[in-house]
């Protein structure tokens, strides 16, 4: 409405209007670009409308280029922090400008911020291997922001990968991943990362059901030998890492696991993990058998899984646990005797698993069911104390009447799928086949107040703290897999779509479009921009594990020292150059570079690099790096800095001399 004023009145000419406008607080300022404005009398506010028709903007184009612009020298709102798909890595995104900020490095080596390429980031990545491969890429599916009492701190986030079922823990402090944790008995995982409310635990459910530590067996035995697993990794706040002695596993039924969330507040205690396929389908296609997809899809039917976490925890640390390849994992028989896994029916093909934010109803979508299914934590609760049943699975797990667990069901559209929600009891649900956000009332679960188109084909949905106990409303962003007519042609791999999407008014309103060229984005999340509060610059002598390094290297101690075959360099780097500056080893020596960077002031950055040896490390401000590798080819290698780091940069060099054996 707004703008509507603004542009009739822009027509008019009225310096004021003109402010507003241009986005500027200085009317003075505004009257001076008037009258530079060169197009006589007509004055800026005309060229407003004139620029609008020369563009081809409408009023609400203007209304949302005013909502998102963020004029140089002024920061965004929120961050962003998305899955980078199949990229492996952490895409981050300030809102409402809808810039890319930053790419995290977590699974997939990315040479800018020298993550993967001789470093200590090696040591991180090879947390992550499993078995005799040095696993470099992955497919990212959900970060998830450490919590106290179920709000987003802003300390840690956590992702997991899909692919090669590992979790990573990345500081918020620096932007950096500081640990990989590869999980021992799955091969693949769904539901996760998702942290409990004071990130006690974060969870890990596997998505292809499989023998649990990997082991071979035919899938004739798939019933009995095949299962799913749900790890909770015990974090440790203090260390701001992941402790594996300390985590345990629920051993599930092989129904494939799918999404997952925890209780919070009234639920608190509680997870709950869906599952499709409980038909246990496993194709054979080419035998003349129905595809998994068809095979998967026979029953009315899956299961949530309900799990009482507080009394696993309880159970495990008493010695009821079965150690599986190194790790503690309740066994089905002891968790449905006691009430820690029951499960209740839910419509076919669920996805998304979303706990509303007081905690008192659980949202599930359904790919192939028109609704969004409300459980009522409270009542699931009561049902499990009683043991009020109506039967047992196929592996003696407790089942719950659908019709007693849930509050209700909401009749959405063509395939919901995840559910955020809002500070005024609204939810939005992503509808994939229909293209629209679903916007309806988790409080009284009628129809769908409102559904906006989106281009095209949302999957995933998320909104400004909108799994936390405290929803900001504002934004929601619909994270789309197809961008068809959006944006100018690339070839046939096309980017994806994140649409900003205002909710602050009666209606919900596109704002902008961002084009995704990394990868395929699953869950993501926004935090408010003031919760976080990263470091400017290291404590010289800083490795990446973020501790004071052992090696570090102080100004004027620089020196090389040869053990046998073992050279140790103990390099520095300051504008503008290394120290020493000249290398020389023999073939076949082991090489390792201790290099700290001696700069105290921000945003001055060096890289390192040795020619041909595929050595890239970033020296943030302070930063330490390790580098070790064999010296196997003779030559003549310079090194030199990557980083336009002054007017000298091209200067900062050196040469790496590797002098042939005898032979
Ligand atoms: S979440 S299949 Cu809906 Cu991992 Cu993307
Ligand atoms: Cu240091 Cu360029």
């Amino acid at each position: 409405m707004r703008v509507r004023t603004l542009v009739a009145l822009a027509v008019v000419t009225t310096g004021a209007v003109t402010a507003l406008a241009v986005g500027c607080e200085n009317k003075h300022e505004a009257n001076q670009q008037q009258q530079g404005g060169g197009s006589g009398n007509l004055g800026a506010s005309a060229s407003l409308a004139e620029l609008m028709k020369a563009r081809n903007l409408s009023e609400a184009d203007v209304e949302a280029a005013l909502k998102t612009y963020v004029p140089t020298g002024k920061m965004d709102e929120y961050y962003i922090f998305a899955s980078g798909g199949q990229s492996g890595n952490v895409d981050v995104i300030g809102v409402p400008s809808m810039r890319l900020l930053k790419v995290i490095g977590v699974f997939t080596p990315e040479s800018w911020q020298g993550w993967g390429f001789g470093g200590d980031s090696d040591k991180i990545l090879d947390q992550g291997n499993q078995g005799p491969h040095k696993i470099r890429w992955a497919d990212m599916h959900h970060p998830n922001l450490s919590e106290t009492k179920g709000d987003y701190d802003g300390e840690y986030l956590f992702v997991n990968d899909k692919a090669n079922a590992r979790v990573a823990v990345v500081d918020l402090k620096d932007f950096q991943t500081k640990q990989m944790v590869a999980n021992p008995l799955a091969a693949s995982d769904h539901g996760g990362a998702f942290v409990t409310p004071n990130t006690e635990y974060v969870i890990e459910t596997s998505q292809y059901p499989a023998p649990l530590g990997r082991e071979y067996a035919p899938l004739g035995q798939f019933k009995e030998k095949y299962r799913g697993v749900a790890i909770f990794w015990k974090f440790d706040r203090q260390k701001g890492r992941i402790d594996k002695e300390k985590s345990w596993a629920l051993e599930l039924p092989p129904y494939t696991q799918d999404l997952a969330d925890a209780g919070k507040l009234d639920s608190d205690g509680w997870a709950y993990i869906n599952s499709f396929n409980s038909e246990m389908a496993v194709g054979g296609t080419l035998e003349g058998k129905p595809p998994i997809e068809s095979g998967a899809s026979q029953n009315d039917m899956d299961y949530l899984h309900v799990i009482n976490w507080k009394k696993a925890e309880e159970l495990v640390n008493g010695g009821k646990a079965k150690t599986i390849a190194g790790m503690r994992v309740l066994t089905m028989d002891v968790s449905g005797a006691e009430g820690v896994l029951t499960l209740v029916g839910e419509p076919k093909s669920p996805h998304g698993c979303d706990v509303t934010p007081d905690g008192k109803h659980v949202v599930v979508g359904g790919k192939l069911d028109t609704h969004t299914t409300i459980y009522d934590a409270a009542k699931m609760k009561q049902l499990i104390e009683q043991k009020k049943f109506e039967g047992k699975d196929g592996f003696g797990l407790p089942i719950m009447a659908f019709k007693e667990a849930i509050a209700g069901q909401v009749e959405i559209g063509l395939g919901p799928l995840h559910t955020v929600f809002d500070d005024k009891g609204n939810a939005y649900t992503s509808v994939f086949i229909e293209s629209v956000v679903a916007k309806w009332s988790y409080k009284d679960y009628k129809k769908p107040v409102e559904k906006l188109k989106v281009q095209y084909n949302i999957g995933h949905i998320l909104a400004a703290e909108g799994d936390t106990v405290s929803p900001d409303g504002k934004y929601v962003v619909a994270m789309n897999k197809m961008s068809m007519d959006r944006f100018l042609p690339v070839g046939p791999l096309y980017p994806q779509n994140f649409q900003l999407v205002g909710i602050d008014g009666e209606k919900m309103r596109l704002l902008a479009d961002m084009p995704l060229p990394n990868a395929e984005p699953h869950y993501s999340q926004m935090i408010k921009a003031d919760k976080i509060k990263p470091l400017k610059v290291y404590k010289v002598g800083t490795n990446a594990l973020g501790e004071a390094d052992p090696t570090r290297v102080e100004g004027g101690k620089e020196r090389v020292v040869r053990n046998g075959n073992k050279v140790e360099v103990f390099m520095t780097a300051i504008r503008s150059h290394f120290t020493p500056d000249q290398v020389e080893v023999e073939e076949g020596d082991e090489v390792t570079i201790h290099l700290t960077s001696l700069e105290t002031a921000e945003d001055q950055t060096h890289g390192f690099t040795i020619d041909m040896y595929n050595i890239n490390v970033s020296l943030e401000p302070g930063k330490h790096e390790n580098i070790t590798f064999k010296a196997d080819m003779p030559g003549t290698y310079p090194m030199y800095c990557t980083e336009f780091c002054s007017a000298l940069h091209l200067e900062m060099t050196g040469y790496f001399l590797v002098k042939p054996k005898k032979r």
